[in-house]
């Protein structure tokens, strides 16, 4: 893959310290394409750790993009600094992101204390899933006060989100699935807050009490979130859903948990990483590359998928176990 770089990547993570936008959206392209590991990360890892991320993730079309603007408006009116993604895993063309963007890029493109930028899954092994932290990273280490991360809530994605920030935002609007469901996608569990977004709608105050009702009941299993109505096109709540956020910040900090669960999340990104470079190393890139052989017994059924991974992780343990690395 040949990347049309303007600026050599060995400068990159310094201009990005210095939060130059163009260097910084160059730094973001290298690590959805699954590039640029060590030239920048490496140096720029001990700079990170300083911004507080939160996840607004919630099905399409709930209104987390007006949220979004909205939130970005009332942090810089405290001064703050904003690094916003819009993750879509979706599609590989990040139409609705993209949209929202030139939006956003017009009201604040003038802002250097705003940087806002779109990330779409490139279909290459390991995908967003694994860049999406090394993107926060960027705008960590680059010193936004407070990175966004809005994301589609399909399937497993809203979890993903989870395991790359601090604080983690469900948007839920009425009139579109109910709480039954809301459960059964382990939103309770991983909601830091709720927002019943569209309140300006009929529905919006018995969702919201719904919500509450089952949060109380569920509240030893881990749920215990807040939920705020919101109109997010009209700006109604969200300087409430801003402070429950950073309310959310402080307890966060003093009891420790913030430390704990950057602990969790770190680990957890080490070992995805264990298993995408593995995969890489003993299959090729493309996580396909099995010799013809061994991809006849796998049809002719004398070989097993879980035995045959098994003996070339083994395969490719060995040498390494032999120079004494474990
Ligand atoms: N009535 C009403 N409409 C809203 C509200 N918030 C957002 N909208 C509208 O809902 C539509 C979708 O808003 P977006 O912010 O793009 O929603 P989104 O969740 O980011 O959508 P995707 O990124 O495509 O998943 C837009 O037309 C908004 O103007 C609200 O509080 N009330
Ligand atoms: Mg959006």
């Amino acid at each position: 893959m040949t990347m049309q770089t303007e600026r050599p990547t060995s400068r990159l993570a310094g201009e990005v310290l210095e939060r130059n936008h163009r260097a910084i959206a160059q730094a973001i392209t290298l690590v959805e394409n699954g590039q640029g590991a060590s030239e920048l990360h490496t140096p720029l890892f001990p700079h990170t750790g300083k911004a507080f991320t939160i996840g607004i993730t919630g099905p399409p079309g709930a209104g987390k993009s007006t949220l979004v603007d909205q939130l970005v408006a009332h942090y810089r009116a405290e001064g703050l600094s904003v690094g916003v993604l819009a993750v879509d895993p979706s599609s590989p063309f990040t139409r609705g992101a993209l949209l929202g963007d030139r939006v956003r890029m017009r009201s604040f493109a003038a802002d250097q204390g705003v940087f806002v930028r779109s990330m779409a899954n490139r279909g290459h092994v390991g995908g967003l899933a694994l860049a999406t932290p090394s993107a926060i990273r960027l705008l960590d280490a680059a010193g936004f006060d407070r990175i966004l991360v809005e994301t589609v809530g399909v399937g497993q994605s809203e979890v993903d989100v989870v395991g790359a920030v601090d604080c983690t935002v469900v948007v839920e609007v009425p009139g579109m699935g109910d709480v039954v469901q809301t459960m059964k996608a382990g939103l309770m569990e991983i909601a830091d807050q709720f927002v019943v977004n569209k309140a300006d709608r009929e529905g919006a105050e018995r969702l919201a009490r719904e919500l509450r009702r089952v949060l109380r009941e569920q509240s030893g299993k881990g749920a215990n979130a807040d939920v705020i109505q919101t109109s997010a096109h009209r700006g109604d709540g969200v300087p409430e859903l801003l402070q429950g956020i950073e309310a959310f910040r402080e307890r966060q900090i003093e009891s420790g948990r913030l430390d704990e669960r950057r602990q969790e999340n770190l680990t957890r990104e080490v070992a995805a990483f264990v298993g995408e470079h593995a995969r890489r190393r003993l299959l090729g890139v493309s996580g396909t590359g099995l010799p013809p052989q061994t991809l006849e017994d796998l049809l002719g059924r004398r070989r097993d998928p879980q035995g045959l991974a098994l003996d070339i992780v083994e395969a490719g343990l060995r040498p390494r176990l032999s120079e004494g690395v474990e």
